[in-house]
């Protein structure tokens, strides 16, 4: 009966230091990001204090700022839908968002601008930030709002077509319309950057 006793005790002990361990701490912690700051997305909308989203950051030389639209970057060195996403997240920003026709047509005139896209599959529009891999049909940004929501539904003609069953993340024409592609297809893409 003292064994038992005393393997109790001894289990109750170790399970209190566990408990005391780093390791021990809720997982979800790793993925809160506390802001500081300035704290806005693009039209100066508070942001939810839950989503990692990227703060806004000084102003990069790569990047062409508009006044009250925002901050964008064209990379014309094509990538896959995930890669360009984390591209623009490496470098601060986030694949872009369109939440007006006045940012839309800002955007599409900046890609009109743009050097030759090197490497694409397609010229004539560059990855932006929605997809419908949640749902197929549902388009939401890479931040969860629809795009009604975020504010520009502007789709091309015939648009979108989710051709072979297999077009699921976003991309803007050089028309300044919206198309939906496949996620593996290399593209230019369009980087977005906060600015308050
Ligand atoms: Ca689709
Ligand atoms: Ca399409």
């Amino acid at each position: 009966m003292a064994i038992i006793f005393v393997v109790i005790q001894i289990l109750f002990c170790a399970t209190l230091a566990m408990a005391q361990e780093p390791s021990a701490r809720p997982v979800v912690n790793v993925f809160y990001q506390p802001f500081s700051g300035c704290n806005c997305d693009s039209r100066n909308m508070p942001r939810p204090p839950y989503l990692p989203w990227n703060q806004p950051s000084a102003k990069r030389d790569d990047y062409t700022y508009m006044p009250g639209i925002g901050g964008y970057k064209v990379h014309t060195r094509a990538v896959s839908w995930n890669d360009a996403r984390m591209t623009c997240e490496e470098e601060g920003g986030y694949l872009a968002i369109l939440n007006s026709i006045a940012e839309a047509n800002a955007v599409t005139e900046l890609l009109k601008k743009s050097p030759p896209i090197t490497g694409a599959l397609h010229t004539n529009f560059a990855s932006i930030g929605f997809h419908d891999l949640y749902r197929e049909g549902q388009h939401v940004t890479i931040h969860g709002q629809t795009l009604a929501k975020a504010g520009f539904t502007g789709w091309g003609d015939g648009q979108p077509d989710n051709l072979s069953g297999n077009e699921n993340c976003g991309a803007l024409f050089q028309s300044g319309k919206l198309n939906d592609v496949a996620c593996d297809t290399l593209l230019g893409f369009i980087c977005e950057a906060s600015i308050c």
